[in-house]
């Protein structure tokens, strides 16, 4: 028996055990024991991904009734749909972490969760929609990839169908400006103009930089994060920077050049005041996008209420039927 106490070389606290595990890429699951702290950190990143799937429904939805073909409007629904099911697969990968839905929500709609940057932009025409699909979707792909190895088990799970359905969604939106870039010059000139718009906002998406990115080391330490933001954004100019020559068109950046040395592009300075404006609500669209958030819950509290007294009519009839049974 050990009377010094000095720590035994076989005895190993509950913290080392669990970073022995993720050292090791052994998956923690919802049951295992998990430092509070890593349970905070996955419900807020998984509850702000989630809130920026459903917001981000919103931008894209803005097109679907205007698309300019029947097949357009098809192919957009189904992807507006897809995002749909992506916020839904990540609240219930929240929920494993003991956190409701119902939470969640309130503190999305209470401005309290954070959700995207990139959705308080507008769509203003139709080749925004291919600019999101090639810009956003393909960020979120190269975001999201790696999150099909983070060391908590649902959320990498639910990240290996959401990473396949954001492939189909990037080549939609390649395909929109690759049409539009053979286009008539007003379509190429549209197409043109979308990407001058949402190139910056989608190398911003990747977060503040890793200066100033208050999370990441830990996150990283945790293997929740594989990548730092700008490791995943310099990927992101890399991709870019070599599709948009496919479309004969061009990024907004003068800076953008290949750096033989370093074997990446060097790109031009960010505007981190315009990604902090935007993340603290003051971005052209955020308003609206909470407003349309808020007024969907609310319109949808019958649906809820409704849903609700039936489960409660069917476990009434549950206990009457074998009540009925055993007598
Ligand atoms: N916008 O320490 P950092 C999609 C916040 S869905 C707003 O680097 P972290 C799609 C950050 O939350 C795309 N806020 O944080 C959907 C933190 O503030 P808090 C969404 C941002 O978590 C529909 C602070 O800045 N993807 O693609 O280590 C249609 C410091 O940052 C942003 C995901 O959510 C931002 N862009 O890293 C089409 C992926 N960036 O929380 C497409 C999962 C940072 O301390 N999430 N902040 O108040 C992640 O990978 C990480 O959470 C991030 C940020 C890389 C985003």
């Amino acid at each position: 028996m050990q009377q010094t106490g000095e720590k035994s070389p076989n005895v190993f606290s509950l913290e080392e055990q669990f970073q022995a595990k993720i050292d090791n890429d052994v998956r923690i699951e919802p049951k295992d024991w998990m430092p509070e702290s890593y349970r905070k950190t996955l419900i807020r990143q998984i509850g702000q991904h989630a809130h920026s799937e459903i917001v981000g429904m919103l931008p894209e939805g803005n097109w679907i009734t205007r698309a300019p073909s029947l097949k357009r409007k098809a192919i957009l629904l189904a992807k507006v749909q897809d995002e749909a099911g992506h916020g839904l697969y990540l609240y219930s990968a929240a929920e494993t972490l003991g956190v409701g839905r119902d939470t969640m929500l309130e503190e999305l709609h209470s401005g309290k969760a954070k959700y995207s940057s990139i959705f308080n932009y507008p769509t203003i025409s139709w080749a925004d929609i291919g600019a999101i699909g090639w810009l956003v979707d393909g960020a979120a792909i190269l975001n999201q990839i790696p999150i099909c190895r983070c060391s908590y088990g649902p959320y990498a799970r639910a990240m290996v169908r959401v990473c396949k359905e954001e492939s189909f969604h990037q080549r939609q939106g390649f395909e929109i400006l690759l049409t539009l870039a053979n286009g008539s010059p007003e379509q190429r000139a549209m197409a043109q103009d979308a990407i001058n718009r949402w190139y910056w906002p989608a190398v911003m998406m990747f977060g503040p930089s890793d200066a100033d990115s208050t999370h990441s080391a830990q996150s990283m330490q945790w293997k929740i994060k594989r990548f730092t933001n700008d490791e995943l954004r310099q990927r992101f100019v890399d991709m870019i920077a070599e599709q948009v020559k496919v479309l004969g068109l061009t990024v907004p950046d003068p800076d953008l050049k290949w750096n033989e040395a370093r074997g990446h592009y060097d790109f031009g300075p960010i505007n981190w005041d315009e990604f902090w404006n935007v993340v603290k609500g003051n971005g052209p669209c955020n308003k609206q996008r909470l407003n349309a958030r808020v007024k969907a819950w609310e319109d949808g509290a019958w649906v809820r209420e409704a849903a609700l007294a039936h489960a409660e009519k069917k476990a009434a009839r549950a206990v009457q039927d074998r009540e009925m049974q055993a007598a």
